[in-house]
């Protein structure tokens, strides 16, 4: 997979692509990634990316002619394009998984109000966020991007962890994870972890991601894929007649 990203902020990016698995991803040749400064196609001496918005009021739009020159120059249009905005579609593992399937993805980020409308509707295939908040740039939402859908690129991910195992590959959270000692400030490990009996760790762990979901994020639970007995446990507990 390719990944380019377009920002005026290209520094932004050096950390994050070149840490833990996503430098490893690009040293062992599963994905390479390219980030291009938006300043350097920009038409004048100042290297001007923004203007004052038709209309009037504060702030300053994102001018569309540098960003189509970037596209035209680095031949960007092939590839799957995606702009960063607090009014894009929510990512998630899903649209992550999709996203892991394209051989060829350009971010886009934006910054101040944004990018003028029209080259917005050009080069941009889909628009994302990663949740509802405001952010002063696209760049933090790019860089979270990056790593949901690259670790899920065949191959990058190690035998350490596996992305069928994930929190939210069932639409449910993770399970509690313990590791030694035994007993910490007075505190056992849950005795359904220890006895080497692998179905009933596989049973604990089960019952404590329903458990976790229930309690932290019950809207999961609308369509999570559980069976009867499943259900059954979940109205127990929502009738406050089970207690764990
Ligand atoms: C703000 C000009 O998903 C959260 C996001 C907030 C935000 C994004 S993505 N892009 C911008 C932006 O501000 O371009």
């Amino acid at each position: 997979m390719r990944i380019d990203v377009v920002t005026i902020f290209p520094g932004y990016f050096e950390a994050p692509l070149a840490t833990s698995m996503l430098a490893r991803a690009a040293s062992k040749g599963l994905v390479e990634f390219h980030v291009h400064d938006l300043r350097a196609f920009a038409a004048d001496r100042h290297r001007t990316v923004d203007d004052s918005p038709f209309g009037g009021g504060g702030g300053m739009v994102l001018k569309p002619e540098p960003v189509a020159a970037a596209w035209e120059a680095l031949d960007l249009g092939r590839g799957h394009g995606i702009y960063l905005t607090a009014d894009g579609r929510r990512l998630d593992q899903q649209t992550a998984a999709r996203l892991s399937l394209q051989p060829h993805l350009v971010l886009l980020c934006g910054h101040y109000k944004g990018l003028d409308e029209r080259v917005r509707r050009r080069v941009a295939d889909e628009e994302i966020s990663i949740g509802d908040y405001v952010l002063t740039g696209g760049e933090p939402a790019a860089a979270v991007l990056i790593d949901a859908v690259t670790r899920l690129v065949p191959g990058v991910l190690g035998n350490f962890s596996s992305a069928l195992e994930d929190s939210f590959h069932d639409d449910l959270l993770d399970c509690p994870w313990y590791t030694r000692p035994a007993e910490y400030a007075g505190e056992e490990v849950p005795p359904g972890l220890l006895g080497g009996d692998h179905e009933q760790v596989q049973a604990w762990r089960r019952r404590q991601a329903l458990r976790r979901t229930f309690e932290r994020r019950p809207d999961l639970l609308e369509t999570a894929q559980l069976d009867e007995s499943e259900r059954e446990l979940i109205d127990a507990w929502s009738r406050g007649s089970v207690n764990e």
